[in-house]
């Protein structure tokens, strides 16, 4: 009895590092890492009339995608994207409708994993199905941001993306800007598991941010 549990506990380790070695062998770090991507090439290019994100040029491996149901939801989602940037986390930010563009929203989140992405930030409006559309053709962690809408305010759009059935889960952060600024910080939580670097940045960032409540002084 004694022996076979020992022989099971060697077998799971074997799987184990089996499992840990095919990833690496399917997913070779690329070494330029986090910072290997961004900076300048990440992100949103803009389109210098229409401020619409376009594609990134593959310049680097987008580790995030942020995808938005509309070009309306940019000036919020920007944040998302300042927040990588001063991260330097490479991303690509698309619109891509669930409603609108059923096809691309299945087409983009059934081969995000294999085009390297780690992180989805999804964010939407109104019947904000987006993020949940997204979290069913994925694996990969989904962080819904919904945007305030005008008829509710956000309500309604939280609640489309908060309240996902068992099974296929979605990040909900908070309505508008603060949740947009926050999915990123919390896609840079999730990366640091992985890219070490990002953990130190995230911890100064923190620290920053103490040390500025601290000295506010009012007058
Ligand atoms: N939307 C677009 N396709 C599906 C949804 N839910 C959302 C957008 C935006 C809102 O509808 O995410 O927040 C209004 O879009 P528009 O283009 O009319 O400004």
């Amino acid at each position: 009895m004694g022996k076979k549990l020992a022989q099971n506990s060697s077998n799971i380790k074997k799987t184990k590092s089996a499992i840990r070695r095919s990833k690496s062998e399917i997913r070779p770090r690329n070494p330029k890492s986090e910072v290997a991507r961004s900076g300048s090439s990440t992100s949103a290019i803009r389109n210098s009339q229409s401020e619409i994100p376009a594609p990134n040029p593959r310049i680097g491996e987008p580790l995030v995608a942020i995808v938005m149901g509309s070009q309306s939801d940019w000036e919020t989602m920007r944040s998302a994207s300042e927040t990588l940037e001063k991260f330097n986390v490479a991303h690509e930010c698309r619109v891509i409708s669930a409603h609108r563009s059923p096809a691309l929203a299945v087409e983009f989140s059934s081969s995000a994993e294999a085009k390297g992405f780690e992180v989805i930030i999804a964010a939407a409006g109104g019947a904000a199905h987006l993020a949940g559309v997204f979290a069913a053709h994925t694996t990969l962690p989904v962080l819904g941001v919904p945007m305030k809408s005008d008829a509710l305010k956000g309500l309604d759009s939280l609640l489309s993306t908060v309240q996902m059935p068992a099974g296929i889960p979605v990040a909900s952060l908070a309505i508008g800007k603060p949740g947009a600024t926050n999915a990123a910080l919390f896609a840079v939580a999730i990366l640091a598991n992985s890219h070490p670097g990002l953990r130190e940045k995230l911890w100064n960032f923190r620290q920053e941010q103490d040390q500025k409540i601290r000295a506010t002084e009012l007058t």
